[in-house]
């Protein structure tokens, strides 16, 4: 039973609600279908109990089997306490564990963030913080990385944090439960609203901190459904997971949950390498990959050397998170004989395909359409009004999906959505004749690093605080495999006792690492100089520094 001695959380805290009359919509026209994702999952369950969900390693999991082990850790959770409402930071690889993490904390209507395994202890402790979580579950460590050492971090700063559960060796923290003593026992489900937060995705931001992004269980399963049936997954797809399971584009476009809509195999792979993955496809004979173009490209890359092409057996690959180079878009379909499908997405909400049947010229040179016809897309000049049709303009959106907040960050808001619900994305577009979108730049400010998002703002206000820095500014420079890196330029007071140029960026990059920033986000690359370029208004102008990058340095 649930320990009822501490007072609920309200649900609705922090959220910024759909106004009734789209709610109503949305309802309407059969969208919101007023089910839970634990509602949903158990639903999957039963409808193909037989079929094998996911494959792990040496592990193999029947969705009947899947769905007990997430009662058992629901019962678990339970035990220590946890109810409705309570916030639980799960930062996993792709493995089981993850899924009974998520779907056994949903079933008890605690609230999941989902954090990636290149967080380090400055954003996993912002999470905490944000949410007031009370338990993080992790792995003991991956891809070399000790995450009981983030852990006591975090237990250290953070004040809500009762709870720490690792995956592997627990060191001083506790073991993942050995979940067959919980076999035979129940939990109440607490009575949920489907309009509820269900979970929180994180967004890549442009400012200091990362954004929590409220999704609740109605607007995220509409996405779900529709990308499935999209993406044409059946219980015959089996899907290889290469992304970081926990992004919204491996969760839901389609993704892992759109493949258990559909009663599909879910297959992961803790390494996104061309030599792994390979064999995987081989072994398991995997219709469905989704990549990101920076791993598209390096797959390519092995093909082109003579790997075998795994590209022609594919019945879809998606490639999104970034821009596609139509270079690299034609080869796949032209060369290796790719079914692709781009994918342009946000975890916001608003998420394009191009589509099956769509002209090869579109799946080659467009981020394809919306999923839905109750999306509105807007794009507009910077005083909000429309451009005419073809030209590029900000992409603003509102829609059955699309969050119309921030979690608890009033003051952002005013700036990330229009008066009227749209959220601006940042992103600059245009809208072809085809109806299609053609992603063209952004006026955010951000680094797209091989689809791993870096705010600016939030690497500047950390080398920033170096004694010897007197200011920075971080901008993104072309890179062949990845699309873009970043640069920090560094206004430096000078010490006698600094060491080399070399030495010095060093040391500033293992500042920032030290810090505890995601991986991704310390700096390629380091300038130091003089004086900063201006822009009219005083602002450091950053696109006199990309230029300077590009006419300094061969890149
Ligand atoms: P986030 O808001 O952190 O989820 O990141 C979403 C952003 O990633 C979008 O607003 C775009 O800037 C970028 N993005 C995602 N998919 C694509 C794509 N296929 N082409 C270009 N940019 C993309
Ligand atoms: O980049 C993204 O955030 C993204 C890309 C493709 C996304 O959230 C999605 C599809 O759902």
């Amino acid at each position: 039973m649930i320990k009822q001695d501490k007072a609920a959380p309200d649900l609705w805290e922090g959220i910024v609600q759909y106004p009734p009359e789209f709610a109503e919509k949305y309802i309407a026209k059969g969208y919101w279908k007023g089910q839970t994702i634990s509602d949903f999952f158990i639903e999957c369950a039963e409808k193909y109990s037989e079929n094998i969900a996911l494959v792990c390693g040496e592990r193999q999991f029947r969705y009947a089997e899947l769905q007990q082990h997430v009662d058992e850790f629901a019962v678990y959770l339970s035990k220590q306490g946890y109810q409705a409402g309570d916030s639980v930071v799960i930062q996993l690889p792709n493995i089981a564990e993850f899924f009974i993490a998520y779907f056994g904390a949903l079933r008890i209507g605690m609230r999941p963030i989902m954090s990636l395994p290149a967080h380090r202890h400055c954003e996993v402790s912002h999470f905490i913080g944000q949410t007031d979580a009370k338990l993080y579950i992790c792995a003991d460590k991956f891809m070399g990385f000790d995450y009981r050492k983030l852990a006591q971090k975090c237990m250290s700063r953070c004040g809500s944090l009762e709870q720490v559960l690792v995956v592997g060796d627990a060191g001083e923290f506790e073991a993942w439960p050995e979940l067959s003593q919980y076999q035979q026992q129940r939990i109440v489900p607490p009575n949920l609203s489907a309009r509820h937060a269900a979970f929180f995705q994180l967004s890549g931001g442009s400012t200091g901190t990362p954004k929590l992004i409220p999704r609740t269980h109605d607007d995220y399963l509409y996405s779900v459904r529709a990308s499935a049936g999209i993406c044409q997954l059946t219980q015959q797809t089996k899907m290889l997971m290469v992304l970081p399971v926990a992004h919204n584009f491996s969760m839901s476009s389609a993704g892992s949950l759109g493949l258990f809509y559909a009663g599909g195999m879910l297959v992961l792979s803790q390494d996104p390498s061309a030599s792994v993955c390979f064999k995987l496809i081989d072994q398991h004979n995997i219709s469905h990959v989704a990549l990101v173009p920076a791993l598209a490209a390096s797959w390519a890359e092995a093909v082109q050397k003579g790997q075998e092409n795994i590209f022609s057996r594919l019945e879809l690959l998606q490639v999104g998170g970034a821009r596609l180079a139509d270079a690299l878009a034609r080869q796949l379909i032209e060369q290796y004989n790719c079914r692709l499908q781009q994918v342009f997405g946000m975890a916001e909400g608003l998420v394009n395909y191009t589509r099956y049947d769509d002209d090869i010229e579109q799946i080659i040179a467009t981020q394809g359409s919306r999923i839905s016809a109750a999306d509105e897309i807007k794009v507009v000049d910077d005083e909000d009004q429309d451009v005419p049709r073809g030209e590029v303009g900000h992409l603003l959106t509102r829609g059955p999906y699309t969050i119309r907040g921030y979690y608890n960050a009033p003051e952002h808001n005013r700036n990330a959505f229009t008066v009227d619900g749209f959220y601006r994305t940042g992103d600059l577009v245009r809208i072809n004749e085809a109806g299609n979108i053609i992603v063209e730049g952004r006026s955010k400010d951000q680094i797209n690093r091989g689809g791993e998002k870096i705010a600016t703002e939030e690497v500047e206000q950390v080398l920033n605080q170096h004694l010897q820095v007197i200011q920075s500014a971080l901008v993104s420079m072309p890179d062949p495999m990845l699309g873009e890196k970043s640069c920090a330029y560094i206004q430096w007071r000078k010490d006698e006792q600094d060491p080399s140029p070399t030495r010095l960026m060093m040391q500033l990059r293992q500042y920032v690492q030290q810090y505890g920033l995601a991986t991704y986000k310390v700096p390629d690359r380091i300038e130091f100089v003089e004086d900063m370029p201006y822009t009219a208004l005083g602002k450091i102008d950053k696109k006199a520094l990309r230029q300077r990058l590009m006419t300094e340095h061969t890149l």
